[in-house]
C-alpha cells in the first residue's frame, strides 16, 4: 500500500439523503434498472493519463501537481500503478484505460519502450488479478512526442508511419494480453495546421491503410474486442480528419471497414464539432457504429477541450437515453476522460471528482430508463411517422419512380396539412424525469 490516499475511506453507496462527503448518493452498483445492475449498465472506467500522468500544466504555466510517482524510472511507473489501483479500489470502479506513454517511462529507443511496456503489462496483470479491475480499452499515444508533430499515420515521413504502426502493434498486444474489451484510435495529430503544406489525398490514403492494418492484425492475433475510432474536430491540429461521427462513417465506408470499426464518442468532442452529445450518439446508433463513450464535458464558454468531470443530470439523461435505446453497451462503457482543474491539488480531489461524476451518471441513466419505461416519448415519436405505415406510402418509398408519384399527386388533388411538432410538450415531458 502507498500512503497517497491515507485517511480517505472507500466510497460506498449511502443513499440520496446522506450528508457524508465520501459516499455515493445515486450510484448503487447492485441496483437493478431495466433488468440489469447499474454497474453493468454504466461500465465505468478511469483514464490513467489525466489522473496519474498529467502534471496540471496549461499554455501559460507548467506543473501544479506534486505526485511522488512523477519521474522517468520504472520505480516511478510501478508506484504510479500502485496508487492507480488503490484509487480504482477506493472508488469501486470496474475498469481503467491507458496509453503506452502513460504507464511506462520513455526509452532511448523503440526497443527500450517495448521492454518498459512489457514490464508494466506484467505488473498490471498481477494487479488486475489481485483486485479484479479490468481493462476497458488500451490505446497508443501517437501525439505527445515531437516525432509525431506532423502526424502519425498521416505523417509526410514514412519513418514516422513505421514507428506509429510498430507502436500500435505493441499497444494492441498489451491490450489483448490484459483482456481489454476494446482498442481505441484517437487521431491525435492526424490533421493539418495549414493546407499550404498538406497533401490531403495522400494523408487520408495513409490513414486508411493504417486502419486496414490494425483490423488485419486484430484478426491475426484473435483479439475479440472492438476497434474504436474517437472523433474530434480540432485541437491539437486546426483540422482533425476524424471530425465527427458522420465524417468517420464516410471514411470507414471509403475503406470498406464500416463493419469492423465503431466509434468512441466523447461529450466534449461532440460539442467542439458543433453537435450535441446525444446527436452524435443517435447518429452512431442509426449507422450501426456505436461503441463506447468518453464522459467528460467542456466548459461551454471556453471553446476548447477542457476535459471536465460531467455535472449536468439533464444533459447526461439525454445521452444515456440514446445509449439505452441503442441497446446499451456491449464491449463499450463510460470512460471518464476527465481531469481535475489545476488548482485541485489534493488526493481527495481525485476521489471526489470521480465519485461526483459517477453519481451524476447514475442519476442520468436512471432518468433515461424511467423515460423509456414511461414510453410516452417513443410513442409520440412513432405517432409522428404513423402515416408511413400505409401500403401506399411504403410502395412509394420502395419502388415508385418520380413520374409515377407525379401522376398520382397531379390526379389526386393532394393537399398536405401541416401537423404540430409538439416540441414544448416533449420538453415538458422530459423535464418530469430529470
Ligand atoms: C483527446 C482524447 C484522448 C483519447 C485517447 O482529446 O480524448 O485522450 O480519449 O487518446
Ligand atoms: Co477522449
Amino acid at each position: 500500500m502507498s500512503s497517497f490516499f491515507d485517511g480517505i475511506p472507500a466510497v460506498r453507496y449511502a443513499g440520496p439523503d446522506s450528508g457524508e462527503t465520501f459516499v455515493y448518493r445515486h450510484y448503487n452498483p447492485d441496483e437493478v434498472v431495466l433488468g440489469k445492475r447499474l454497474e453493468d449498465h454504466l461500465r465505468f472506467a478511469i483514464a490513467y493519463w489525466h489522473s496519474f500522468a498529467w502534471p496540471g500544466g496549461d499554455p501559460f504555466g507548467g506543473q501544479t501537481f506534486e505526485r511522488p510517482w512523477f519521474g522517468d524510472t520504472m520505480d516511478h511507473a510501478r508506484l504510479k500503478a500502485d496508487v492507480a489501483f488503490e484509487m480504482f479500489g477506493l472508488l469501486g470502479v470496474p475498469y481503467f484505460c491507458f496509453h503506452d506513454a502513460d504507464v511506462r517511462p520513455e526509452g532511448e529507443s523503440f526497443a527500450e519502450n517495448q521492454r518498459n511496456l512489457d514490464a508494466m503489462v506484467d505488473y498490471f496483470a498481477g494487479k488486475m488479478e489481485q483486485t479484479g479491475t479490468k481493462l476497458l480499452w488500451g490505446t497508443a499515444n501517437l501525439f505527445s512526442h515531437r516525432r509525431f508533430m506532423a502526424g502519425a499515420a498521416t505523417n509526410p515521413d514514412p519513418d514516422v508511419f513505421a514507428w506509429s504502426a510498430a507502436t500500435i502493434k505493441s499497444c494492441m498486444d498489451a491490450t489483448h494480453k490484459l483482456g481489454g474489451e476494446n482498442y481505441v484510435l484517437w487521431g491525435g495529430r492526424e490533421g493539418y495546421e495549414t493546407l499550404l503544406n498538406t497533401d490531403l489525398s495522400r494523408e487520408s490514403e495513409q490513414a486508411g491503410r493504417m486502419l486496414a492494418k490494425v483490423v488485419d492484425y486484430k484478426h491475426r492475433i484473435g483479439f475479440k474486442g472492438t476497434i474504436l475510432i474517437e472523433p474530434k474536430p480540432q485541437e491539437p491540429t486546426k483540422h482533425q480528419y476524424d471530425y465527427d461521427v458522420a465524417t468517420v462513417y464516410g471514411f470507414l465506408k471509403r475503406f470498406g471497414l464500416e463493419n469492423e470499426v465503431k466509434v468512441n464518442i466523447e461529450q466534449g468532442h461532440a460539442i467542439l464539432a458543433g453537435h450535441s452529445f446525444e446527436h452524435e450518439l443517435a447518429l452512431a446508433a442509426s449507422l450501426g457504429i456505436f461503441g463506447s463513450i468518453d464522459m467528460n464535458r467542456n466548459d461551454y464558454q471556453s471553446g476548447w477541450d477542457t476535459d471536465q468531470f460531467p455535472n449536468s443530470v439533464p444533459e447526461i439523461a439525454l445521452a444515456y437515453y440514446e445509449v439505452l435505446k441503442a441497446g446499451g453497451f456491449t464491449t463499450g462503457g463510460t470512460n471518464f476522460d476527465a481531469k481535475l482543474r489545476r488548482q485541485s491539488l489534493d488526493p481527495e480531489d481525485l476521489i471526489l471528482g470521480h465519485a461526483g461524476a459517477m453519481d451524476v451518471c447514475a442519476r442520468g441513466l436512471k432518468a433515461a430508463a424511467a423515460m423509456l419505461e414511461d414510453g410516452t416519448l417513443e410513442e409520440m415519436r412513432q405517432t409522428r411517422y404513423a402515416k408511413w405505415d400505409s401500403p401506399e406510402a411504403k410502395t412509394m418509398l420502395a419502388s415508385d419512380d418520380l413520374a409515377t408519384i407525379h401522376a398520382r399527386v397531379e390526379a389526386s388533388d393532394l393537399r398536405p396539412s401541416p401537423v404540430s411538432g409538439k416540441q414544448e410538450r416533449l420538453e415538458n415531458l422530459v423535464n418530469r424525469f430529470v
